[in-house]
């Protein structure tokens, strides 16, 4: 690839700082922790790493509410410390990116404080402020109907002025005025340029879809009858100025410093819409997560009402976002975890004691021969699973999760609450954010405080841990740590190559290809416990076997001789290649 474009072979690990590690045994994890994990990933095969908010923040939401975007939250560390661990990371031949959280603020950042003051502060326009709307009655009402991320509605009104304040999220993370070109400015300057002249390589961008709402604020269209407040994303995600702000952004800023860009485009299903964001010549973003994958099992109107899916749906998925880059000179991003989902081996394959192992690296398989940037989170990488069911809800702290349990826990409805409660156990954020299981000793080596960690460990670390897993051939870690080298070597198909798909309506397995001139490798995947047999497609004939998750595929594959068809065990995957 041209220089300019180093980032389309990366592979990104995403960071959370809370949980990776605790440095200086408070219980939380923190910057030198991080520092003290560089060789880890460099081991791994990572490129590219990815922290997590780790700005000023009063942590109403773990951080995406920044109260000063040019300081490090004290329990984390310093500006210094981001510093070393730029160096750190640079030295390594590694590059380093941050969040950038500019769709709002926290409520306690100066600029807030001044915009709530009066209604002619020169910083009022910043924020997004309306009236009340009043019912004949005469009871006050807020400017829209739109229901909050977090529950609720997106106003708040703030007595002393008499007008509302916008918030997608949390009441204390109002949306920035984009609108307002000093409020761009400033953005500009404080959230990105303050850290691109330390040297940062650029940012996953959050909400990157939101910043433009439109100027109308219509209601949106009643979807729940039974509530006021209704999901109004179709309103104001992908609003009107949504690309000229992207383009500035690019011009003032990115391209100056040849920073990368990974945006986060919820609500965004049409390709067309997403090339829009991605494609090259149009400099705005270098590439975006899609959000189809995630989504998966959630419900519609509300996220945390569980939705039971069959195979073909995730398939059909991962085909189209594969695909959608195809003649165009846009790219495409490969994950399937991060901070906001329950784990990939609970969600998409099993996280039984018998078979997580076998998924976890079936899994790896699947995502390191994929086109598009590859992204891994925390954890990821030794197969974590989802927190155990007996959890109760006290051990939860996402706001998320816990305003909706709330939410629903108001009504009386105990089968209304069950429903919530079976949803956040598969979907919830809560389910990333438990501490990295470092070795077996006390709360997995996360942190020495005696008192533990901020949020409890899982209760599997002695079994489920890094340390193990290093001195093991056969452990998740050391598949994923062969698949990334793997990826790396045969970069053109796995990486740049494109994508067929075979027998899209099985339920059972998952049998794609891809090519790359006359490079081609096949992947089959049974998602299932019990044995299915897979048909070799005719037009990826005879190709060699390289990698599978059964210590003895190879010998299988031996016995299986010049055969078309092949029994996968349960959870059984295998590559095979023209090479
Ligand atoms: O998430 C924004 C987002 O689009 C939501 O879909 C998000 O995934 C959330 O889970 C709501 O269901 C980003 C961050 O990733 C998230 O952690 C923050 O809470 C949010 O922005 C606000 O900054």
């Amino acid at each position: 690839a041209p220089p300019e474009l180093w980032w389309k072979d990366g592979v990104v690990y995403q960071i959370y700082p809370a949980s990776f590690k605790d440095g200086n045994g408070d219980g939380l994890g923190d910057i030198p922790g991080i520092l003290s994990k560089v060789d880890y990933l460099k081991d791994l095969g990572i490129d590219i790493v990815w922290v997590s908010p780790m700005f000023d923040s009063p942590q109403v939401d773990m951080g995406y509410d920044i109260s000063n975007y040019e300081d490090v939250y004290p329990p984390y560390g310093t500006v210094k410390d981001m510093e070393d661990l730029i160096s750190a990371c640079h030295e390594r031949g590694m590059k380093l990116i941050l969040d950038l959280v500019i769709n709002h603020t926290s409520d306690q950042h100066a600029w807030f404080k001044e915009s709530r003051s009066s209604k002619t502060n020169p910083k009022r326009d910043w924020y997004i402020w309306k009236p009340p709307r009043y019912a004949e009655d005469g009871t006050r009402l807020p400017p829209t109907n739109w229901r909050s991320y977090f529950s609720g509605n997106t106003w708040t009104y703030d007595e002393l002025t008499g007008e509302y304040y916008l918030h997608l999220f949390a009441k204390e993370q109002p949306d920035l005025n984009w609108e307002n070109e000093e409020c761009r400015t400033a953005i500009y300057d404080s959230a990105m340029r303050f850290w691109l002249d330390k040297g940062v390589d650029g940012f996953r961008v959050d909400c990157v879809n939101m910043y433009s709402k439109g100027v109308s604020f219509q209601d949106a269209p009643i979807i729940n009858p039974h509530a006021y407040e209704q999901p109004a994303w179709s309103i104001y995600a992908n609003g009107p100025r949504m690309h000229e702000f992207l383009r500035e952004m690019n011009t003032q800023v990115l391209d100056i410093y040849d920073a990368v860009t990974v945006g986060e485009l919820p609500h965004t299903p049409d390709p067309k819409k997403v090339l829009d964001y991605v494609s090259l010549a149009d400099k705005q973003l270098s590439m975006v997560f899609q959000f189809d994958i995630v989504d998966l099992g959630q419900g519609a109107s509300y996220k945390y009402q569980y939705q039971p899916w069959k195979l073909p749906q995730l398939k059909e998925i991962v085909a189209k976002w594969q695909r959608f880059i195809e003649g165009t000179d846009g790219w495409t991003t490969a994950f399937c975890e991060n901070h906001d989902q329950g784990r990939s081996v609970s969600r998409y394959a099993s996280d039984s004691p018998e078979y997580r192992v076998l998924s976890a690296k079936m899994l790896a398989m699947m995502m390191c021969a994929m086109t598009g940037t590859l992204f891994i989170y925390q954890g990821q990488e030794i197969g974590m699973i989802n927190v155990p069911t007996s959890w109760p809800i006290e051990e939860y702290k996402d706001i998320e999760s816990l305003n909706f349990y709330n939410q629903i826990k108001a009504t009386g409805d105990k089968e209304a609450l069950d429903y919530a409660m079976t949803s956040i156990q598969i979907l919830g954020r809560d389910n990333a954010r438990t501490p990295m299981q470092w070795d077996d000793s006390a709360f997995a080596g996360f942190t020495e405080n005696k008192d533990g960690a901020w949020m409890r460990v899982h209760d599997l670390y002695p079994e489920i841990n890094a340390a193990k897993q290093m001195g093991e051939k056969d452990s998740v870690l050391s598949f994923w740590k062969d698949m990334i080298r793997f990826r790396k070597g045969h970069r053109e198909v796995l990486v740049h190559g494109s994508f067929d798909m075979f027998e899209p309506e099985n339920e059972k397995t998952f049998v794609f290809g891809k090519r790359f001139g006359d490079k081609k490798a096949l992947v089959v995947l049974n998602f299932t416990s019990e044995e299915q047999e897979v048909k070799l497609p005719e037009e990826y004939e005879g190709l060699k076997f390289h990698v599978g998750n059964y210590g003895d595929a190879q010998e299988m594959e031996q016995s299986a001789g010049g055969r078309k068809v092949r029994e996968l065990r349960a959870w059984e995957g295998r590559l095979y290649g023209t090479w």
